[in-house]
């Protein structure tokens, strides 16, 4: 007897307008105001890389002439793009994502496949994963995400998409074909713009106007990639979220077994882990510019601190004082740290092939608790 396949449970996240997010997170003044990062003068090329939703509803977009914006919206702010910053965000979220699962596949900095079919913490939704998820983005870091939760890649960006800004959207397996029949073709993976105006030459404007197009009539209009919208608009997607294998940070981290309350007591542990985390990047023989130090206090709230340096830095010494430094400047009174992490990252190209290590070494890179 054949047996029922399991779907998978994939969720696409996805910040809203990241950059932009950011500078008004960052700069209270921004709040509420129409924004645009990069595209002045001395920005990328004179072009928005991203606007603010305020600024969006005057019709200012990613990749547009700043004069252009500037017209549309007469008081639009314009803020240099602070990419460290962007960059240390998307840190934190991965880290987000990591409590839940390994199988992680960035596609850009504030965008990510997440296969959690068998998540961590043995949740086994992935709608409350995707809850979540969401929830520790706008405690943590005060950003807001949006996620689409799906049995496929496809299906879950196209999901994170609806109710965006700040929204959830679940496409489940018995609403997938009535979704993707209503579907216009441009929104279909790999249908570029040539392509969906060849289509729509064709009469064929919406998902349902492609199924009646049989797998042969696919590939002779379009060529190889027919093939895999014949599979798509039938909501066949296999293609599996694939684990971006590039180290990106190297730390550890202990759990203790009582809340440690004195300065004194957090320096002593912060030296143990700081040596592993030392021994570990002499493993790899890698640098990071960014040393991030995690607490998680007694209950179970969780902060994460950073500091970042111009020169790449793997010594003992630095990475101890940092991490100190960065306790010092968390801890209050009458804190309850029930656990610490370091961890160092942003080792921009220094990572050699030969350094990557294979998966199953990756996955416990962050170091299990008391490890
Ligand atoms: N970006 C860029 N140039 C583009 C598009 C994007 O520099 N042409 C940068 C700025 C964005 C970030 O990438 O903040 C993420 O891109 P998204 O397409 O996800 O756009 P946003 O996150 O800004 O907005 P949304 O809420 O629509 O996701
Ligand atoms: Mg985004």
């Amino acid at each position: 007897m054949e047996t029922a396949k399991r779907h998978r449970k994939i969720i696409h996240i996805d910040m809203d307008a990241f950059y932009a997010s950011v500078e008004q997170r960052d700069h209270p003044e921004y709040r509420g105001k129409a924004i645009a990062v990069g595209g002045s003068p001395e920005g990328r090329g004179g072009v928005v890389a991203t606007a603010s939703y305020e600024a969006r509803k005057f019709g200012v977009r990613s990749a547009m002439p700043s004069k252009k914006a500037k017209q549309l919206c007469k008081d639009l702010i314009f803020v240099r793009p602070r990419f460290d910053v962007y960059k240390q965000v998307s840190m934190q979220i991965r880290e987000i994502f990591q409590r839940y699962t390994d199988i992680i596949e960035p596609l850009s900095l504030d965008e990510a496949y997440l296969d959690v079919t068998n998540d961590k913490q043995n949740i086994g939704s992935a709608i409350e994963i995707a809850k979540l998820i969401r929830k520790a983005i706008r405690d943590e870091l005060q950003l807001t995400a949006s996620a689409g939760v799906s049995i496929n890649k496809f299906i879950a960006k196209i999901a994170s998409d609806i109710n965006k800004p700040d929204g959830l959207a679940f496409i489940g397996p018995s609403k997938i074909n009535s979704f993707i029949e209503k579907l216009p073709v441009e929104k279909f993976f790999g249908v570029g713009k040539v392509t969906a105006d060849k289509m729509k030459k064709m009469g064929l404007h919406t998902g349902a106007d492609l199924k009646k197009l049989s797998e042969a009539e696919m590939t002779r209009h379009f060529g190889k990639p027919g093939k895999f919208y014949y599979k798509i608009v039938r909501g066949i997607d296999d293609r599996e979220v694939k684990p971006d294998r590039e180290i990106k940070s190297v730390g550890a981290e202990d759990t203790f077994r009582y809340d440690l309350t004195t300065l004194d007591e957090m320096y002593k542990e912060l030296d143990a882990i700081a040596d592993v985390v030392y021994t570990r990047l002499k493993r790899y023989n890698i640098k990071g510019r960014t040393v991030t130090l995690k607490i998680k206090y007694h209950d179970f709230k969780l902060s994460t601190r950073s500091q970042s340096f111009t020169e790449p830095v793997g010594d003992f010494e630095t990475i101890l004082e940092t991490s100190k430094a960065l306790l010092a400047a968390s801890i209050g009174e009458d804190s309850k740290v029930r656990l610490l992490g370091i961890s160092l990252s942003n080792f921009a190209g220094q990572v050699s092939k030969t350094a990557k290590k294979p998966e199953t070494d990756q996955l416990d890179l962050f170091g299990e608790p008391n490890a």
